[in-house]
């Protein structure tokens, strides 16, 4: 089966200081050529998120997602917990009637990061995907918190894409994240978040599957060698749309090598087209 890769671009996060600067300022360049940049480093989706302005993250992720759309086509990521936030960041870029765009028009749908089996957020954020015709990142956790164990992301993997199919989101339109911890704070984590990949993968072929992949390096010297090191295998094991910095030259070409390596790119055409002199 075909595997087509969604890289998801992180760089416009609040999270990060020089983003959290550009975002007080309202530095509407720096943020344009960030969405630039990583669009012409490879990515397909970028993810916005102004949570670290708990006080006015509804206002400057409006402002984010119109700033962004200057000076980039590509699909965004809607990254906030609050389902309010996410429905200002919604409207903002999307009006109502312009809903059910088709392909042609070169705007795709908006993701939405995120829903989860938590009560206050299924119905809330379900309701938001429907109204917008958005796809959904679903993370693997409910009321009880962060799943410990494999078993139990599978179980909650599968309660979300049978309650979103149910409701009219079929698997092609939802991005499991399994929740990656990180290493450092236990030995099995990276296996585990392996081995959580391929079984919901082995459930659902069809549904996408993502994760920040600098959440299983967090704490831990040499974070990027970690990340790069981490998505080849995980690629084998069924990640198809890894949130990660697309700016990091080193992580982006190990994806290259990797697509080949994995049989997945026909002719080594994208691999000689990156690495063979002019
Ligand atoms: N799952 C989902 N959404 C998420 C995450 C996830 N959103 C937030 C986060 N995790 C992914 N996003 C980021 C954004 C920035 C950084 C890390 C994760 C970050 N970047 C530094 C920078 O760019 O300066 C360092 C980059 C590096 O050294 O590699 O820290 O897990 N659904």
């Amino acid at each position: 089966m075909e595997v087509i890769m969604h890289i998801i671009g992180e760089k416009l996060n609040s999270s990060i200081p020089s983003v959290f600067t550009a975002l007080k300022n309202r530095d509407a360049g720096l943020v344009c050529r960030m969405a630039q940049q990583q669009q012409a480093a490879g990515a397909d989706y970028l993810d916005v998120n102004a949570g670290m302005f708990p006080d006015e993250e509804a206002e400057l992720l409006v402002w984010l997602v119109r700033t962004v759309r200057t000076g980039s086509d590509l699909p965004l990521v809607i990254d906030s917990p609050s389902p309010a936030v996410l429905e200002s960041a919604l409207a903002a870029f999307q009006r109502p009637e312009a809903r059910n765009q088709k392909p042609e028009t070169g705007i795709k749908r908006p993701v939405l990061n995120s829903i989860s089996l938590e009560t206050e957020r299924f119905g809330p954020v379900l309701a938001l995907a429907l109204q917008y015709n958005a796809d959904v990142i679903a993370l693997c956790m409910d009321d009880r918190g962060i799943p410990e164990t494999v078993a139990r992301r599978l179980e909650n993997a599968h309660k979300l894409l049978s309650r979103l199919s149910e409701n009219g989101i079929s698997p092609e339109r939802v991005f499991i994240d399994p929740l990656l911890q990180p290493v450092a704070t236990g030995d099995e984590n990276g296996l585990d978040a392996l081995l959580a990949i391929r079984q919901i993968r082995e459930m659902s072929p069809s549904c996408h599957i993502t994760c920040g992949l600098s959440n299983l390096s967090y704490g831990l010297p040499n974070r990027r060698l970690l990340n790069r090191t981490f998505l080849p295998m995980a690629m084998l094991c069924g990640l198809d749309a890894p949130i990660l910095d697309p700016l990091d030259t080193q992580i982006m070409d190990t994806l290259t090598a990797a697509t080949l390596l994995l049989g997945r790119d026909e002719f080594c055409g994208e691999y000689i087209e990156a690495f063979v002199q002019p």
